[in-house]
């Protein structure tokens, strides 16, 4: 059905915080690979950052800091629009609609949500809730083909597909939305928790040593990996040999990416031996990838007033699409716009 839709990518990243290796390695790496050939569309989803409660100052520098780390990783805004989620209300109106179209049955089934809201669900905030429905809006508000996400994010891009299946077949405007595909890396869908390979790296977790910042220093590096859980067998030789070893395939599966290596090509190479050479091998990897990506970070980090320029002039594109886009549905749903 998305065949006869113009390939547009859209993907989005909350300002939370410090991004990490599972944001570059699951997400940002693609986007920019992406840029290349197709249309991009980025976004700092600001929205759905407070969904869990943000300081406002905080906000706005993780904000600027996402921004910067786009720019940093490679994405260029002369090519790809980048953007502020807030700064275009035409998200937060289809949200609502998709309010509507979504069910509750569908929301209830969102293993994220479970997750994040932990035992004390009556406390959680209806936005974490509706969370997926607001994500369907971003995504759809620019009728986008391709979404690269991480695997993490596979339940709610099923659940995008839906409401856009249900709105199409509610409205008999069969084809109005694409059914969008998700773009997630097959040989590293989620990058793990350096302290717990059950768990995803990720952001909020509260040890800095389960993660490594896009903006560590060198010696951060060599310390968490250094520190990086694994057990006491040797490297095997055998991927099947691996099963029962969440730590031990984690750090396998981050060095053969980031050498550009197949996991058998790893395994050949390092059968026998123990972790240290892996983690020596695998520290000075990362050190040359993200270093640099660190330095410059920090330096974009300075120029605020060109952070928020390209904010801006991302936000003024991406409105020309989204106002089109929403009153065609605020047609198809019955609304008289003005
Ligand atoms: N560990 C991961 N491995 C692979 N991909 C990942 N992503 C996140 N963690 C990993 C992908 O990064 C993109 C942006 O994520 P996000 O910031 O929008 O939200 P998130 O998934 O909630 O990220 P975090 O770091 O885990 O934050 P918290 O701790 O706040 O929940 C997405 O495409 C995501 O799949």
């Amino acid at each position: 059905m998305s065949n006869n839709f113009k390939q547009t990518v859209f993907s989005g990243v909350q300002p939370t915080g410090n991004l990490h290796l599972g944001n570059y390695l699951g997400a940002i790496k693609n986007f920019v690979e992406l840029q290349k050939k197709m249309k991009c569309i980025y976004c700092v989803v600001d929205l759905h950052a407070i969904t869990v409660f943000q300081d406002s100052k905080e906000l706005k520098k993780n904000m600027l800091e996402t921004t910067a780390t786009f720019i940093a990783c490679g994405l260029d805004f002369k090519k790809s629009i980048i953007f502020n989620q807030s700064s275009v209300s035409e998200h937060s109106e289809l949200a609502w609609i998709f309010n509507c179209i979504s069910r509750i049955g569908w929301m209830n089934r969102m293993t994220q949500f479970k997750e994040k809201a932990g035992k004390n669900k009556e406390n959680a905030s209806v936005g974490l809730y509706v969370y997926p429905n607001l994500m369907a809006a971003d995504i759809l508000l620019y009728k986008a083909t391709h979404v690269p996400v991480g695997d993490d994010q596979k339940q709610h891009l099923e659940l995008v597909r839906d409401i856009a299946q249900k709105f199409n077949n509610d409205y008999k405007s069969d084809n109005f939305f694409p059914i969008p595909e998700p773009l997630i890396q097959k040989k590293l869908s989620r990058v793990m928790s350096l302290r717990d390979g059950k768990n995803k790296m990720s952001k909020s977790d509260e040890s800095e040593y389960s993660r490594i910042n896009l903006q560590d220093t060198e010696d951060e590096i060599y310390k968490k990996i250094k520190k990086a859980k694994t057990d006491s067998e040797p490297i095997p030789s055998r991927i099947e040999d691996l099963k029962n070893r969440p730590e031990a395939l984690n750090l396998i599966n981050i060095y053969s990416f980031i050498t550009n290596k197949t996991l058998e090509n790893t395994l050949d190479s390092m059968a026998g031996k123990d972790f240290s050479k892996l983690k020596k091998e695998l520290s000075d990897a990362l050190v040359a990838t993200i270093c640099p990506i660190g330095k410059k970070i920090k330096e974009l980090k300075k120029d605020e007033k060109y952070l928020i320029d390209i904010l801006k002039k991302g936000s003024n594109k991406a409105k020309e699409i989204a106002k089109i886009n929403i009153n065609k549905v605020k047609d198809i749903v019955g609304f008289i716009s003005h």
